[in-house]
């Protein structure tokens, strides 16, 4: 059995592989495949983005598929990046131009709390999708710190290990993600995912 993980982005899928890695399905993504249209991702909510990523996937590939629409949620720039998380500051600038551009926002605010979010989305060509959430609340640093992982990993510190999600070891870090989170789910209700 294929699923197909509707995303290119090579973090998430890495992250993805790790927690489904033991169970019975190949899993691929979309650069497995030939070109296929851009999803449009201009759904108001994480839950409306990854459910169109889940179904538009699934519908034009033919295999079910699993999204995650993810992001971070900073709360004394009133929830932004949010949803527009990957585009923060451009569609040209690279991850770590991403977190500067974060930082110089945040520069002297004493609120620094942050949470990442993700909503994973699996659906059936047929139609129907369940959904999954998790959310991992932390601190945006003073500086970037650590080189694991991807996107604004360098600069969320997460208390309880004293360290940014870039200090983290992939197992460590899907653990106590918001993506860990929301697979474990996944994991949980897979036998009957399997079954679809
Ligand atoms: P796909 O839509 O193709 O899956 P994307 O990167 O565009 O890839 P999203 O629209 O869900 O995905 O945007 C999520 C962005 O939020 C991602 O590009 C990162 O900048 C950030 N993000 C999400 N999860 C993260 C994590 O675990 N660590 C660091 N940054 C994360």
């Amino acid at each position: 059995r294929i699923l197909v993980i509707a995303t290119r982005n090579q973090g998430k899928t890495a992250e993805i592989r790790d927690i489904l890695r033991d169970f019975p399905v190949e899993i691929k993504n979309l650069d497995d495949f030939g070109p296929i249209p851009e999803i449009e991702e201009d759904g108001e909510t994480f839950d409306d983005n990854a459910y169109k990523k889940a179904s538009f996937t699934a519908r034009v590939l033919g295999f079910p598929a699993l999204a995650d629409d993810s992001g971070l949620v900073v709360a004394a720039l009133d929830g932004r990046p949010g949803i527009h998380s990957a585009r923060y500051g451009g569609a040209g600038i690279t991850d770590r131009e991403r977190c500067e551009k974060l930082l110089a926002e945040l520069e002297g605010a004493a609120n620094r709390k942050a949470a990442f979010e993700c909503v994973i989305s699996i659906a059936v060509p047929s139609g129907p999708a369940l959904t999954y959430e998790g959310r991992c609340e932390g601190e945006i640093a003073r500086s970037p710190d650590g080189v694991n992982g991807f996107g604004y990993d360098p600069v969320f510190y997460y208390p309880p290990m004293g360290k940014t999600f870039a200090r983290l070891t992939r197992e460590e870090k899907n653990r106590v993600s918001h993506r860990g989170k929301a697979l474990m789910e996944v994991r949980e209700e897979f036998d009957k995912i399997l079954k679809w």
